[in-house]
């Protein structure tokens, strides 16, 4: 097939004027069964611990509708939108090493694609139930790779997630510690996985040109981070850690909005005191997020209120805000920037808001140094 001149894969951060996008779909997601690296307890929606299963279809059809609404406005301000193919994802799945009694969806392709300049990376992704997950994309990137010969395909090395790969019984064992030993267990970082293997999700990173931030969370270990350092050797990584009891994904917690301008979680505490010094050493201005539209966790979400925060950046003007958020809409208003108001709130469900629910594939510009004061050993 001759190469289609429509299609570039080009993306270094997280504002420049948006082109190309993948946005995902709601079909069929699950609950996902039990493994070692969560177990979902939802007793009031019916998925008491030890159950699993389709979510209501009457909410997926309500998801897809918003997903299918924000599709139309992102084409009507002239961004091509190409969307995956979804999986049986009731299906139990299996590799030599272990089985799952079920996957889990493709709403969000954040956390499956990290899009660096002209290459895009298939994460390692950290659950069993996620392990297969970047399946759903492989048509767009067979179809990206024919049309761009200058598209690098990349994925990391598939995760074996054996036993070693979790300390055992770790969710278990953290409803019943004490505040002060979840205290310590923040401080230092010891999360559900183990350094046996890089594993990382690529929500857990944030783009800004030459420099890569990324979150040390439940999903992403240490061993992630030094392979992604690794395989990056242009850029410069920094590691984030935030105060946050049940860390994954930058998305919600810490958001490079433009050059100069980043939002910060007022709950989540920066952990690495570095972070904040980078950016103001670089005139950069870290502003608090609003208070979120919701006070707890929606029904079937292992997403948080502060969802309001994962917003998606149409040029370093222009930002999707889900309709709901009205503190944070006004506050991006005050911040001068023009608010693209999109009904969000029924997607949450199928694993994030609007920058969750999206993977760049072009975005206009190159690679640029926006933060040149460099911190040493940071
Ligand atoms: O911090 O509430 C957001 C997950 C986005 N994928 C949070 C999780």
């Amino acid at each position: 097939m001759p190469a289609n001149p429509q299609t570039v894969v080009n993306s270094w951060n997280e504002w420049n004027p948006l082109k190309h996008v993948i946005v995902g779909r709601a079909d069929a997601t699950m609950v996902q069964a039990p493994e070692p690296a969560i177990e979902r307890n939802w007793p009031d929606h019916g998925f008491p611990r030890g159950t699993y299963g389709r979510l209501p279809p009457a909410m997926d059809a309500k998801a897809n509708e918003q997903l299918d609404n924000f599709a139309r406005i992102l084409e009507s301000r002239g961004v091509r939108v190409d969307r995956p193919t979804p999986l049986d994802f009731s299906q139990e799945v299996r590799t030599p090493d272990w089985k799952q009694a079920s996957m889990f969806g493709c709403m969000p392709p954040r956390d499956v694609l990290l899009t660096v300049g002209n290459e895009i990376l298939e994460a390692t992704m950290s659950y069993r139930s996620r392990w297969y997950e970047y399946l759903c994309y492989r048509p767009l990137l067979e179809q990206y790779f024919r049309e761009d010969p200058n598209f690098r395909w990349e994925a990391a090395p598939k995760p074996r997630l054996t036993e070693r790969t979790y300390r055992k019984d770790y969710w278990r064992k953290w409803e019943k510690m004490t505040p002060a030993e979840k205290e310590q267990a923040i401080y230092h970082q010891d999360w559900v996985l183990t350094e046996e293997e890089p594993c990382f999700d690529a929500a857990d990173i944030a783009r800004a040109g030459k420099d890569l931030f990324v979150y040390h969370s439940s999903v992403t270990n240490r061993a992630g981070i030094d392979w992604l350092r690794r395989h990056f050797p242009h850029q410069r990584l920094h590691v984030m850690s935030f105060y946050e009891t049940n860390p994954i994904h930058i998305d919600a917690t810490f958001v490079f909005l433009r050059p100069g301008l980043a939002l910060s979680n007022p709950k989540r505490v920066p952990l690495v005191p570095e972070l904040t010094d980078l950016l103001k050493r670089n005139g950069w201005e870290i502003v608090q997020a609003a208070q979120p539209a919701l006070d707890g966790y929606p029904p079937l979400s292992f997403c948080s209120p502060w969802l309001s925060m994962n917003t998606l950046m149409l040029d370093p003007k222009t930002i999707c805000v889900d309709a709901q958020e009205v503190r944070q809409m006004e506050q991006f208003d005050q911040l001068g920037l023009e608010v693209v108001p999109v009904p969000f709130a029924d997607v949450s469900a199928f694993g994030g808001g609007l920058h969750c629910a999206t993977a760049d594939v072009y975005r206009e510009g190159t690679c640029e140094d926006y933060f040149p004061k460099q911190i040493e050993g940071y």
